[in-house]
């Protein structure tokens, strides 16, 4: 099934908002694969935002994204990277749609939350940059027939 990267943010993490973007995922029926906090750098950060390294923000953004540690996830489902970036929002929180996590959260651009890959294939590429292969868990929570019927799971994108 598919699988995306989240990163809960140094601006997550101050502001003790874990608990509760993590619910929201598992309220949405996502399944936790892998979870973990580490410490990031600038050279993971270079490999991560490489299409940034060059704008006038990027130290501010290596700053704000070692300040503290971060929570990295993989969340797994249906369209799981479509859904996430849905329930994400807007790059800058303020423009962010109420409802999603950086609108209903987040008044910063920087200052956002939560890190969602963007594409399947990206999700890929990020996931191997942030979990060994033995991080990531294959289970089935035993309500997983109630999250999804035998369609949702043949069918992508309807
Ligand atoms: P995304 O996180 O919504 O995918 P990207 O354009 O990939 O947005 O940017 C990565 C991160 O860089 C953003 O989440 C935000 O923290 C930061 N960022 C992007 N644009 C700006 C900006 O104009 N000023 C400050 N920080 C920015
Ligand atoms: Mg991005």
């Amino acid at each position: 099934m598919e699988k995306t990267l989240v990163i809960l943010k140094p601006s997550a993490v101050q502001r003790a908002l874990v608990g509760k973007v993590i619910d929201r995922f598992q309220q949405k029926g996502l399944t936790i694969a892998g979870c973990k906090m580490m410490q990031l750098d600038e050279s993971i950060l270079r490999e991560h935002y490489a299409h940034l390294v060059d704008r006038p923000f990027f130290p501010s953004l290596v700053e704000s994204m070692t300040v503290t540690p971060v929570i990295v996830m993989c969340l797994e489902g249906v369209d799981v990277v479509a859904v996430v970036r849905a329930m994400t929002g807007a790059t800058n929180s303020r423009v962010a749609a109420p409802g999603t996590i950086r609108g209903d959260l987040g008044m910063s651009g920087q200052e956002n939350i939560v890190h969602a890959s963007d594409s399947p294939e990206s999700a890929e590429v990020e996931l191997k940059r942030f979990f060994k292969p033995e991080e990531i868990f294959d289970y089935k929570t035993i309500t997983f027939t109630s999250i999804y019927a035998p369609d949702d799971l043949r069918a992508k994108k309807q």
